[in-house]
């Protein structure tokens, strides 16, 4: 038997750095872990084989941490640099810190200012339809936060109205239509009777109505299921959009506008970058008012500074964990797994909810590739038995490199759970356990499915990898960051995964698997649902996709309606689970943009996090 006055030069063949050496330790059972011994690379079960492993090949992070930490805004409002002081017990920074502190200030009197009359500008808007332009600007300008009252009351009126609406042209229409929809109201599609023929064809736009067009394309994604006349609206105003590009004199803004909503509609888009990229357009648009646009870019960069210190914050914690440099197999992701967070939820009170789940984000993304690309199938059955049983004492099975996975998921969880029992009393452990084992259980299925060489049908995939693409974990965590408080209706919502959740998932797993499926198969992976349906109906490669992305389509719908009666229990949760689904097609929208570090999450990192937008002050 191995003891600890074994020379560990012995060992050292089998090291695969010399940094992830880990003394010999004694198990519980006072005999020395022959896990603990071996190392990275070698089975808990022998030491001279070595397993063939796959490998993903991913490159270690482009975003360095102390770069990260270097970060900083002016536009930092005080609070938040005392929190962050205080979390670093660095109290002389407090008083190097001044100016920005004073300066913070400034700004939130400028803001405030601003806000307030942008308020005056909506309860003194002539025509109620002014007021929809500007609320559908605030919204994607991202600071709708501000007017959530006034935004209700315009609304209200709109739809309270006597108006029938026989005299509005295509534009308004579609943008109230959008908009009231948007907010829960109750609106048939009929509404768009007046522009179709008794066939129910849309008649020929006489005007050359570009924008009316745009419009109704925008409104025509917050469809139902089996709603016919908005399916035909979408055809119709995307045939027609598509026409306009091909002309020659056309105006290069509205190009631009038709170009962006074609790629993908507003409704799909994620919030917090739409923003940014409709703050450049606006800052050329001739008459675009000047409040609203100063507010909008004071407000983006002071919401930058809080998502910084977010970022630090959730870097510190990762930086600790030491898992990036421990498992070289593992995806290290930090900025990309604080993305995600940021796309669910861009409002600055709820930097916990960002910092926490980014957390969540980096340990499933970890969790992720020990399962899809370093783990035996052995290991991987024991590794899911050791969630499942939740308990320290699993940990004597695992080999290193699982352990210190392990660990990390179990302290970093039981410590959200311990966080909610001080604040609220509500005991959250078995449901966040419950999560992770759901999702280990698929992961394990899916590997099983791998070595056994087996392709399911699409709909067997999907029954399993709604959950394998790791939303309702994520959404279990988020539920609990952002829920106070805490009640047995809710809980009892929850554990069902309702529908809101298995839509986001399921986008989320299609979205995944258009722009990851290529580097996964080449590498070796279960077949994703591109291969199932390729497998199943003989189609090609092209045209599977298409149908999958046919699928993230109907699925939108099943999500538009089903929102409405999963509000009533969180209204803050669906909306997370909406731009869940957002983000997801934003990351994969060119390829592997969790992963592969292209050259668009990076200037979508550098857009979102690092430069402010341009200010006079
Ligand atoms: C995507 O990677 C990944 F890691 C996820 C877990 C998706 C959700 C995103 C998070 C947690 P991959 P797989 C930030 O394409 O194996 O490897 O499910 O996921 O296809
Ligand atoms: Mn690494
Ligand atoms: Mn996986
Ligand atoms: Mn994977
Ligand atoms: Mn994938």
């Amino acid at each position: 038997a191995l003891t600890s006055t074994v020379p560990t030069s012995l060992y050292t063949p089998f090291r695969l750095t010399s940094q992830v050496f880990i003394p010999p330790v004694k198990s519980i059972c006072g005999q020395v872990s022959h896990t603990i011994r071996c190392n990275i690379g070698v089975s808990p079960k022998t030491f001279n084989e070595k397993i063939a492993r796959r490998s993903a090949n991913y490159q270690p992070p482009i975003w360095d941490y102390d770069y990260v930490q270097s970060l900083n805004s002016k536009y930092v409002v005080c609070q938040v640099v005392i929190d962050v002081v205080i979390i670093l017990f660095h109290w002389d920074a407090l008083f190097g810190n001044e100016n920005i502190i004073l300066q913070g200030d400034k700004y939130v009197k400028r803001a405030t200012k601003l806000k307030e009359d942008v308020k005056k500008m909506l309860k003194e808007v002539a025509d109620p339809f002014d007021g929809l332009e500007i609320i559908d600007d605030l919204q994607r300008l991202g600071v709708f936060y501000h007017f959530e009252d006034e935004i209700k009351r315009v609304l209200e009126s709109i739809y309270n109205s006597k108006r029938d609406g026989n005299e509005d042209g295509l534009h308004a229409t579609s943008l109230k239509f959008r908009l009231l929809r948007q907010h829960g109201y109750n609106v048939p599609q009929e509404v768009f009777d007046n522009f179709t023929d008794e066939t129910g064809h849309f008649k020929a736009s006489p005007c050359d109505d570009i924008k009316g067009m745009l419009y109704l394309y925008e409104a025509s994604f917050l469809s139902f299921r089996d709603e016919s006349k908005l399916e035909e609206a979408k055809d119709f105003a995307t045939k027609n959009l598509k026409q306009y590009l091909e002309r020659k004199d056309i105006d290069q803004d509205l190009a631009l506008l038709v170009r962006h909503a074609l790629e993908l509609p507003l409704h799909w888009r994620m919030p917090r970058l739409e923003a940014r990229w409709f703050i450049d357009l606006c800052e050329r648009r001739p008459n675009m008012n000047p409040t609203l646009l100063e507010l909008t870019k004071l407000d983006f960069n002071m919401v930058q500074a809080t998502h910084q210190e977010d970022l630090k914050h959730a870097s510190r914690w990762w930086n600790r964990t030491g898992l990036g440099k421990k498992l070289s197999f593992a995806r290290d992701r930090l900025m990309e797994n604080f993305l995600w967070p940021v796309g669910q939820n861009f409002k600055p009170q709820f930097s916990n909810f960002r910092r926490s789940m980014t957390v969540v984000n980096a340990l499933i993304t970890i969790v992720d590739d020990v399962y899809d690309v370093y783990g035996t199938l052995d290991e991987l059955e024991i590794f899911t038995d050791a969630i499942e049983r939740w308990e320290i004492s699993a940990m004597e099975q695992l080999p290193d490199y699982m352990k210190i996975c392990f660990l990390a998921v179990f302290n970093s969880i039981n410590e959200m759970g311990y966080e909610t029992l001080k604040e609220q009393d509500v005991h959250i452990i078995p449901h966040l356990q419950k999560s992770w084992t759901d999702m280990c259980k698929s992961y394990l299925k899916e590997a099983e499915w791998y070595y056994s060489g087996y392709t399911p049908t699409l709909e067997e995939y999907m029954s399993n990898a709604w959950i394998s693409i790791a939303a309702p974990t994520m959404l279990t965590h988020a539920y609990f960051l952002c829920t106070n408080p805490i009640n047995m209706v809710g809980l009892d919502w929850l554990v069902e995964y309702p529908n809101i959740i298995r839509w986001s998932a399921t986008i989320l797993r299609l979205a995944d698997d258009l722009g990851t499926s290529p580097d996964e198969m080449k590498r070796g992976d279960t077949p994703k649902s591109i291969q199932c349906y390729m497998h199943e109906t003989g189609a090609s490669e092209e045209d599977a996709r298409k149908h999958i992305k046919y699928l993230i389509g109907k699925t939108w719908e099943k999500m538009n309606e089903d929102r409405f009666v999963d509000s009533l229990f969180s209204q803050t949760l669906v909306e997370i689970a909406v731009n869940l689904a957002r983000v997801s097609q934003c990351m994969y929208q060119y390829g592997d943009g969790h992963a592969a570090q292209g050259r668009e999450t990076k200037n979508r990192v550098l857009s979102l996090f690092i430069n402010p937008v341009p200010l006079e002050y």
